[in-house]
């Protein structure tokens, strides 16, 4: 197994202390209504990013583990297919200001997730966790605020290649792709909001573009 990157963890942990400390990128109350968010670029191709790892995860070896506040259990590659499939078209926008527009993926949304796994009235935020040892977090709130929320396993008609994130990976485009955990592994439900990777080095917890929630 790789080991994570630590010197690019740090370098981008630094840069979201030193905007932080400086006042830039650390949110507004007046969300922009552009197609493209203040501050990104829009890019050809779908550049990729990561720790420095990249696990390789069969379909077969696959799992999606369910915990906290809901009934513990695991989603193998046949069960996830069998929960409804949705195709949608959506832009997705990384913090490092590269946008994309129009990517089309299939999955399953995150309301007929929800609807399968019932959790617990209680749950208020989810943490995604992913194989190669990231996390991040989410409230429900927001998760049921985005109508393109999903898990994801097809890009363009075809798997979600690996270096995407494939199997599986979670798909949330009204907020800063961090959020997006790849080669997910499991879904937590949460009695309260906890921060994940980034979220614990600098990055905002909330992460809306629009709003340039870029640093905490
Ligand atoms: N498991 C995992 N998910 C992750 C990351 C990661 O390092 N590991 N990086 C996040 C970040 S910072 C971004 S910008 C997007 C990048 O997704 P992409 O490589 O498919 O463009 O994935 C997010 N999800
Ligand atoms: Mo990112």
């Amino acid at each position: 197994m790789d080991k994570p990157n630590e010197k690019l963890i740090d370098a981008k942990q630094k840069l979201a202390e030193k905007k932080s400390a400086q006042g830039v990128g650390v949110g507004t109350d007046a969300p922009k209504k552009d197609r493209l968010p203040p501050g990104q670029r829009l890019v050809d191709g779908w550049p990729v990013l990561d720790l420095g790892i990249q696990p390789q995860i069969s379909t077969a070896d696959w799992k999606l583990e369910i915990s906290g506040l809901a009934d513990k259990r695991a989603f193998t590659w046949q069960d996830f297919l069998k929960l409804p499939q949705t195709k949608l078209t959506t832009d997705f926008h990384c913090v490092t200001t590269w946008s994309i527009y129009d990517a089309k993926v299939e999955g399953v949304l995150w309301k007929d997730f929800i609807a399968a796994v019932k959790p617990e009235s209680t749950a208020a935020a989810v943490m995604f966790h992913s194989y190669d040892g990231y996390s991040t977090n989410l409230t429900m709130v927001d998760l049921a605020a985005d109508p393109q929320a999903m898990l994801i396993h097809s890009y363009d008609g075809k798997p979600l290649e690996r270096i995407h994130g494939g199997p599986v990976r979670g798909w949330v485009p009204t907020l800063y792709a961090w959020k997006s955990a790849k080669w997910v592994k499991g879904v937590e439900f949460m009695p309260k909001d906890k921060r994940g990777f980034w979220e614990l080095r600098g990055y905002h917890n909330h992460a809306d573009p629009w709003r340039e929630e870029r640093y905490s």
